[in-house]
Formats: structure tokens, sequence, C-alpha cells
């Protein structure tokens, strides 16, 4: 079986090694826009279910030493003092009650070592080839023919309009993102004991404030340290990024922790990203064309689980594909058509319903994150601050704290899952 993915982010990666990673391995070729692979991006996220996807994938060890860093703890802080509101403690816990650990990694040092692994294991990328059809055809006029064809092209995806026959571009939040980062040297020198204390604790640091918050977190081992500033989006709708003015952000964020505020004082550049989701698509699949990741549902990153998603969506696609290919009774390249939809189709059906979960729980984190001033903010912290900080196991009104809540999003086994429900189509 062939597997043709438009797009080498994180989710078109993923899905590259699920799917050689079969036994016996799927043909796969990549088709990336970009010319070469350029160290685009910032901090991100691996959540738990990310990391545990990562090791059935034998990653683990060589994230590390490119760089990524267990976080330790969780810590949510108010805007105007710094002050500790609350601390989840992730470290051994997260590996004990999710089964992986929360790490952090630049985006780029993560697509370089999903890229080698991919490459490693076979599969044929091709670079500077920008999808325009699908059926498909590259804009040089080339034609690439697969039995599955994977739309892993992100946000502004081009096999969306395909798979829905109409445009549907993501939708504008209303919020914008400064990213920035620096290196350990560059914080050390202002010579401060309160941030050095954030350079030495292994913490995703959060700052809430009325309409905006702070993340900040280090990369790269600790040599670097990643800020991001999310704030109302004051971008003309057409714009996607903009280089962001130092001025502006200072501006911004007057009147917060003076920690933070020397913190940004200290950026030299900073990119402005207008932040887009989109509310659940009719359809993922048509005919042998699925979509995954931000193609299918971009989201809010408030729950830093747009990567993760996008990750398990390639690992799901992948097993199911292998588990097809494995059927001769389902599969042969002649009648197989029709068993490639119905399994793309069951990919959708036991994705779909969890990846909206996390686009309307990321909304729902940005009224959490940003409460202005007031009793509705006093009753949170004070809630948060009550939550007992080694067992975490209650509930809460507002999902960040809510031990129930955050078990299914990230205790949430997807291959299991999907060998589970896989199981009637291809075992009769
Ligand atoms: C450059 C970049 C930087 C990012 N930085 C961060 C970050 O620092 N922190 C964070 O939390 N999230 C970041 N994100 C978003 C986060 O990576 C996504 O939520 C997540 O990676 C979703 O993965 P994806 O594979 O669906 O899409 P993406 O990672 O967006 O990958 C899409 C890929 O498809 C390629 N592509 C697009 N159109 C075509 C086409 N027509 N033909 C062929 N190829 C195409 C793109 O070049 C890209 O490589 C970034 C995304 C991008 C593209
Ligand atoms: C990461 O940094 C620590 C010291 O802070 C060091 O002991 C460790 O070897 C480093 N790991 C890698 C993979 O470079
Ligand atoms: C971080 O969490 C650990 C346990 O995971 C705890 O012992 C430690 O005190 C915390 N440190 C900070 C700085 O919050
Ligand atoms: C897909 C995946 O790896 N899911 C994991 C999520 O976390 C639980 C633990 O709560 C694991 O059992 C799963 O394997």
């Amino acid at each position: 079986m062939h597997v043709v993915i438009a797009g080498a982010g994180l989710g078109g990666l993923s899905c590259a090694i699920a799917c050689r990673k079969c036994d016996p391995p799927l043909k796969v070729t990549i088709l990336e826009r970009s010319p070469e692979f350029q160290p685009i991006g910032a901090g991100i996220q691996l959540p738990p279910n990310a990391t545990r996807i990562m090791e059935q994938y034998g990653l683990l060890e060589t994230l590390k030493d490119v760089g990524a860093v267990v976080m330790q703890n969780h810590t949510l802080r108010r805007y105007s003092t710094g002050e500790v509101i609350v601390n989840k403690p992730l470290g051994a816990r997260a590996k004990q009650i999710y089964g992986a650990e929360w790490m952090v990694i630049h985006r780029a040092d993560y697509q370089r070592v999903l890229l080698q692994h991919a490459q490693n294991l076979g599969a044929e990328i091709q670079t500077g080839a920008e999808v325009e059809k699908v059926c498909l055809i590259l804009k040089d006029g080339q034609r690439v023919y697969g039995d599955a064809v994977i739309g892993a092209d992100g946000l502004w995806s081009v096999t969306r309009e395909h798979v829905l026959g109409r445009p549907s571009p993501p939708v504008e939040t209303g919020d914008l993102a400064y990213r920035g980062t620096f290196t350990r040297s560059q914080l050390r020198q202002l010579n401060d004991e309160k941030v050095n204390k954030l350079l030495d604790d292994s913490n995703i640091q959060v700052w809430l404030g009325p309409e905006k918050h702070v993340v900040f977190y280090p990369v790269r081992n600790g040599t670097e340290f990643n800020l991001v500033l999310i704030r109302p989006d004051n971008l003309p709708s057409n714009v996607r990024t903009f280089h962001g003015n130092l001025e502006e952000m200072k501006d911004d964020f007057e009147g917060w922790d003076p920690t933070l505020r020397t913190l940004i004082s200290c950026l030299s550049s900073a990119l402005k990203w207008k932040l887009c989701h989109h509310s659940e698509l009719e359809t993922w699949v048509k005919d042998s064309v699925a979509l995954l990741g931000d193609a299918s549902h971009p989201t809010l990153p408030y729950q830093a689980q747009g990567a993760a998603m996008a990750v398990e969506d390639g690992a799901v696609i992948g097993f199911l594909l292998g588990r097809l290919q494995g059927n001769p009774v389902l599969w042969s390249e002649e009648s197989g058509k029709d068993a490639i939809t119905t399994t793309l189709k069951l990919y959708e059906k036991l994705r779909k319903q969890r990846t909206t979960v996390n686009v309307l729980g990321a909304v729902q984190a940005r009224v959490f994150y940003h409460l202005p001033d007031g009793s509705e903010q006093l009753e949170r912290d004070r809630l948060l601050s009550e939550l007992p900080e080694s067992r975490w196991e209650s509930r809460s009104k507002w999902n960040w704290g809510d031990a129930e809540y955050q078990q299914a999003l990230l205790g949430f086994d997807t291959l299991a899952d999907a060998a589970e429900h896989s199981h009637k189509l291809f075992e009769g």
C-alpha cells in the first residue's frame, strides 16, 4: 500500500513513522512545500500522551539527547505580582498517573528528530513539493499517485478544501501570540535573583491576567528559554504572522510582575501570530483522502494539545492502514479503494470526538486564564490554591484543576482505543 502525505509537519511525520513501523511497512511518500527544513518555531510542549507515542516510536531518549526537558510542575501565577496561585506537580506524578512524562522542546528539534527517524525507516521525502490539488498534482506539473492521501498540511490546508468541496479557512479566535526565545546566558547576565530562580526550576510558568496570559519554559536542555505572550488580536484579518514590536509588547504588559517585565525587556525579537481555530468540520475524509492535525482541528494552544493531537492522529492512521494492508480479504490493489475509505472513516470516528473536546476545552481554558480582576477571579484563585499539592484527585469547576477532565485528556490511550475499535472491521 502506498500512502502519500501532504506536509512534513509534526503530524505528517508522525503518520509517516507509524506507516513505516507496520509489519510489513507501507510505502510512504511525503510532499513538503518548503524547499528545505529550516529551524522555524519556538518552544512546544509534549504532554504525556504525546511523549507516550514518542516512547512507542522509541524516540524518547533521542528527544532528551537533543534537549527536551522533563517538566516538574505546572505553575500558575498572579499577573501583577508573580505570586504563585497554585503549583500542579508533573514530574513523577505525570508518569504515574498518565503513564508518561510531560516534556518541552524546541519545535525545530522535535521536527528534525521525527524527520530523521521517518527517513531512517524508509519514508521518501520530497521537499519543494507544494500540493495544489488533490489528485495529486504538484505545482511543477508532476503527478503523484497513492492508495491513500493524508492531508497533513496544517492550519491553511489546501487538502481541506478538496475534502469539503469548498473553502473552509480557519476562524480567527480574537487572540494572538507573541513568541520569542532567549539563551540562558542572556538571562543570567541580568543578575536578577528572581529570574535566576525561574531558570533553575524545570516548570511551565504561567502568569494569568485579564484578557492576557504568559507562558515561560526551557527548551534545548535549559540552554534556551521560550516566552509566549497571549493578548487580544490586533493584527488585520489578512495577516497571519508579523514581526512583533518590542515597545508594544512592553506596553501591553505594563503593570505585570516586574520579573516578567524584565524577561520581556530581554527579548531581542519576537514573532506575532494570529491564533485561529475551527469548529468541528463536518468531515475529514473523502474517498481515499483524510485530513489530520491542524488541517482538521486547529485549536487555541491553551491546553498544549495542538501538536500532541496531530502526532496521535498520525499514529492512528498508520496503525489502521497497517492493519488493512495485513488483511488480504479486505485489501488488494485493485479492490482496496473502498476498504481504504472505510478505514479512514474509522480513523475519523475514533479521533473526531476527542479532538473536538480539546478544541472546546481550549476555549474554556481561555475564559479561565483570562478572567478580569474581581469576584470570579478571586474565587478561581481560591479554589485553585486549595487543590492539594500532592494528590490532585478532586473535581474542579475549571478543567485545569479537574482530575477527571485531565485524566480523560492526558490519560487516554488512543492506540489501544484504535486497536479495540478496529477489531470488528479487520477480524470480521
Ligand atoms: C512553522 C511552524 C512553526 C510552529 N511553531 C510552533 C511553536 O513554536 N509552538 C507551538 O505550540 N506550535 C507551533 N506550531 C503549530 C504546531 O506545530 C501545530 O499545532 C502542530 O504541529 C500541528 O501539526 P500539523 O502537522 O498538523 O501541522 P504543521 O506542523 O503546521 O505542518 C504542516 C506542514 O505542511 C506543509 N505544507 C503546508 N501546505 C502545503 C502544501 N500545499 N503542500 C505541501 N506541504 C504543505 C508546511 O510547510 C508544514 O511543514 C508551528 C507550526 C508551524 C508550521
Ligand atoms: C542537560 O543538561 C544537564 C545539566 O544541566 C547535563 O547534565 C546533561 O548532560 C545535559 N543533557 C544533554 C543531553 O545534553
Ligand atoms: C516542583 O515539583 C516537585 C515535585 O514534582 C516539588 O518537590 C518541588 O518543590 C516543585 N518545585 C517548584 C519550584 O515548584
Ligand atoms: C496514546 C497513548 O499513549 N496513551 C497513553 C495515555 O496515558 C495512559 C495512562 O493514563 C496510557 O495508558 C496510554 O498508553
